[in-house]
């Protein structure tokens, strides 16, 4: 009878890989059952293919030549109605990825529990979970939401929705599932171990949510509650609108689109600033990193000051499940691998202990999806009422611009409604402000809401 070390030591020898099972003789039975479970759930076939990658002279991510700007669709009124039909169907989930480590921000739990707004602190998820409960409202319906977590994060995530009643969202319609992981490589296209009983892993990307929404059985609970389209976005933007009917219309009804997957922009304003931007490529909408253009490109205008590349990727994105589908019907998203060089501790079986080393890592991201469409369009929005980002502790992009960035939408949206909004001779805003997604999820939904005549400065208001 061949053991459980027999039949694996020789698919993992013929990879170049059996270093991994070289302690196995100083390992208890406990662990060996360990490692044999890690060992189990790799497509060995593939693990072959990434490490060759890892040993292949890295491939140049640069934008090509001359990247256009990509084709935008105007938001009509046939669009909004369009977009509300589909909601009112029941036929739009929300889907979150929440399954990054929080790393640059340095908080200790999911992401998505991180007290976000400006007066009442309220975390991430719950800012969405309102706007969904009140998108729900608005049209009849309960807008199912689902959320990819990390094998990290999962439990606490859980945990942390069923603490605060899933705030207030029927339990059932909120799901929870995590996303997958890669092996980690060193440099030689080894496969590295994070202890005696287990390989060094890292998560796979947003791009991993698409595998992930199939292998959770996700998108078949999509097709069963009768959804057609999914709009995607990050755990990390309190002011996204994923959930916005003219971009849901636009994405399935404009001619522009092929309405398999269509994503928000909006307007870069630096040529450095950090975020992507979408291009349009040999015929083909797709993302480039800010890491990928060129100064020269990054810097190009246009004859009237605007830079040539500026729609900013937001991260917001509506899919089709029949894109996902297809973009998944080989059992997981095929879609680029991006290649990351760093430093972290991994377990050294010769030594017996950890130290930090030199890894390889893949990840996917979500937007090279996009030039899979026949074609795709982005629909440009107005940045002070969408984008809010909290990637850092302190600096740009960090909780305090977010909650200044969270009280101007709302000091605009009260000045549209006729509230006198208190500001210095500078412009700067002299009170702080919140408004919840259940009092209006638009500037325009504050019409006709009990409202003050104006606000003293100095004040701190949450409506
Ligand atoms: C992303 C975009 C960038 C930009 C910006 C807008 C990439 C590579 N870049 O930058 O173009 O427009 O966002 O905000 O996406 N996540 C997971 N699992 C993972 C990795 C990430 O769930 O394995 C989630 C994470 O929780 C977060 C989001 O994806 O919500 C963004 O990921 P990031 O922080 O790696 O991307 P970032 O901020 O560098």
């Amino acid at each position: 009878m061949p053991t459980q070390l027999d039949t694996l030591r020789g698919p993992l020898d013929a990879i170049g890989q059996g270093h991994v099972l070289a302690h196995w003789a100083q390992l208890t039975a406990t662990q060996q059952a360990r490692l044999v479970d890690d060992l189990q759930a790799l497509d060995l076939a593939w693990v072959a293919e990434l490490a060759e990658q890892v040993r292949a002279p890295k491939p140049p991510q640069a934008a090509g030549a001359a990247p256009k700007p990509p084709p935008t669709v105007a938001i009509t009124p046939a669009l909004v109605a369009a977009g509300e039909a589909l909601l009112r169907a029941g036929q739009v989930a929300a889907f979150v990825v929440a399954g990054g480590q929080g790393t640059r921000l340095g908080h200790p739990g999911p992401k998505g529990t991180f007290p976000a707004t400006p007066v009442t602190g309220k975390p991430l998820f719950q800012v969405f979970a309102e706007q969904i409960a009140a998108v729900g409202q608005r049209y009849g319906v309960t807008v199912p939401w689902y959320v990819m977590t990390s094998p990290q994060n999962d439990a606490e995530t859980r945990v942390f929705f069923r603490a605060h009643g899933y705030f207030g969202l029927p339990q059932a319609d909120v799901v929870f599932f995590p996303q997958g992981t890669l092996p980690t490589f060193g440099p030689d296209g080894r496969l590295l171990l994070a202890g005696p009983d287990r390989l060094a892993t890292n998560p796979d990307g947003h791009g991993g949510s698409l595998t992930a929404l199939v292998r959770s059985g996700a998108l078949a609970d999509m097709r069963a509650r009768g959804v057609t389209q999914i709009a995607y976005f990050q755990v990390d933007n309190p002011l996204a609108q994923p959930l916005d009917p003219g971009f849901l219309g636009a994405h399935a009804a404009a001619a522009a689109s092929s309405g398999e997957m269509t994503s928000k922009a909006v307007r870069k304003v630096a040529p450095d600033e950090r975020v992507g931007v979408f291009a349009q490529i040999d015929g083909r909408t797709q993302v480039v990193e800010y890491s990928d253009l060129s100064p020269a490109q990054a810097a190009a205008r246009r004859p009237d000051g605007r830079l040539v590349l500026d729609a900013g990727n937001v991260a917001v994105h509506a899919l089709s499940v029949a894109f996902v589908e297809h973009l998944t019907a080989g059992g997981r998203a095929d879609l680029p691998l991006h290649r990351a060089h760093k430093r972290q501790p991994v377990y050294d079986p010769s030594v017996g202990a950890v130290a930090e080393a030199a890894v390889v890592k893949f990840e996917q991201f979500v937007f090279d999806a996009l030039p899979r469409c026949a074609a795709s369009a982005v629909i440009e929005v107005a940045r002070a009422d969408e984008f809010a980002p909290i990637k850092n502790a302190e600096g740009a992009d960090s909780p305090a611009t977010s909650r200044q960035l969270q009280s101007e939408r709302a000091a605009a949206w009260l000045a549209a409604a006729g509230v006198a909004v208190p500001r210095d001779a500078g412009g700067a805003l002299l009170c702080t402000l919140e408004i919840a997604a259940a009092t209006a999820l638009d500037a325009a939904a504050l019409a006709g809401q009990p409202l003050p005549d104006h606000i003293p400065p100095g004040a701190t208001l949450a409506l």
